[in-house]
């Protein structure tokens, strides 16, 4: 939910589609009334809602909220980041909205998004403090709600899946525990990044070599999507690769499906390329292979 242009179908499309959702995008029209469709993760199926938020609509939502947000599990509210002469409307949009699960004493999730938090605006002053200062009015609702922030915006795919994903992990109880195995993980090896992706894309957990750079994070994502592409093109089990980031850093990674019945996941995992001793890097990837019983045996309490 959010104003209308705050960029909700949008994210949508960039969540379905992750790559080549620009023209899609571009063609985008104000949504009429509510758009719905489904996705299933991790097998079970969800019901996404698509809240037009033209001043009719949100006029009507508010007048039947039972109606439209009954059975919510979920809410990730848009607001577009970079329309400051709407911040008190989308938020007084907002508050009706928490009014009513309030007074249904439904505490869900909440996963505020500040949108349209573009590449060129992450270093602007200005904008950074007016999104602080919205964060710092909005914590009055966390001690009833659980509230999430995110920056995001469609140039950056990763910021779009990573709100995406955190808001599903919310309901899922033990899915912290991956991406708390990853770090416990990732001191054993010289490890950049363990993540775990469903087919669609979206994260179970991940582990970053801390003070990785965006641009390295985004290179990496990037690079994913196109060698994910490719596993399923060659309907491969396992991909070897090496690369090097801006810096001239060489790193190895693989990405290795797992299988669970019809569900299958990916695991990405890249550590440094040791240029003294590929034999080291090469038995680092192979140690891996250790952990997976643990990693499995993961996966398999949080689909239960
Ligand atoms: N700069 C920028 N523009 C964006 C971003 N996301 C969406 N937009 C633009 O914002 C406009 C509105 O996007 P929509 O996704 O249609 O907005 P909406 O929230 O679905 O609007 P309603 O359906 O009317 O409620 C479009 O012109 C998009 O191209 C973003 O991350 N950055
Ligand atoms: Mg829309």
């Amino acid at each position: 939910m959010g104003l209308d242009n705050a960029g909700k179908t949008s994210i949508i499309t960039v969540i379905t589609q992750r790559f080549g959702f620009e023209e899609e995008v571009a063609r985008l029209t104000p949504t009429r009334r509510i758009a719905r469709d489904s996705f299933k993760f991790l097998g079970i199926e969800f019901a996404r809602m698509d809240f037009g938020g033209q001043k009719q609509y949100r006029e009507e939502y508010l007048k039947h909220p039972e109606k439209y947000l009954m059975g919510t599990d979920l809410l990730f509210y848009v607001i577009d980041a970079q329309d400051f002469n709407r911040y008190i409307e989308s938020i007084d949009y907002l508050e009706e909205i928490l009014l009513f699960f309030k007074e249904e004493q439904e505490y869900i999730p909440i996963c505020i998004l500040f949108h349209k938090f573009d590449p060129q605006l992450v270093d602007d002053k200005d904008i950074n403090k007016r999104i602080l200062t919205l964060k710092q009015a909005l914590t009055r609702y966390s001690h009833a709600f659980d509230i999430f922030f995110f920056e995001t915006t469609i140039f950056d795919i990763k910021s779009v899946m990573d709100a995406f994903s955190s808001g599903l992990s919310m309901l899922f109880e033990k899915m912290e525990m991956v991406s708390q195995l990853f770090s416990e993980l990732s001191k054993n090896y010289n490890s950049i990044l363990i993540a775990l992706f469903d087919a669609k894309g979206i994260t179970l957990g991940e582990y970053y070599r801390p003070h990785l750079h965006l641009s390295e994070k985004l290179k990496i994502y990037e690079m994913y999507i196109e060698l994910h592409k490719r596993i399923v093109n060659e309907n491969r089990n396992l991909l070897e690769f090496s690369d090097k980031f801006e810096n001239g850093e060489r790193f190895s990674g693989i990405i290795e499906v797992l299988n669970f019945g019809n569900l299958d996941f990916y695991l990405l995992f890249i550590v440094e390329e040791d240029k003294s001793d590929l034999e080291k890097t090469i038995n680092i990837l192979d140690k891996i292979e250790a952990a997976k019983p643990q990693m499995e045996n993961l996966i398999l309490q949080i689909i239960q």
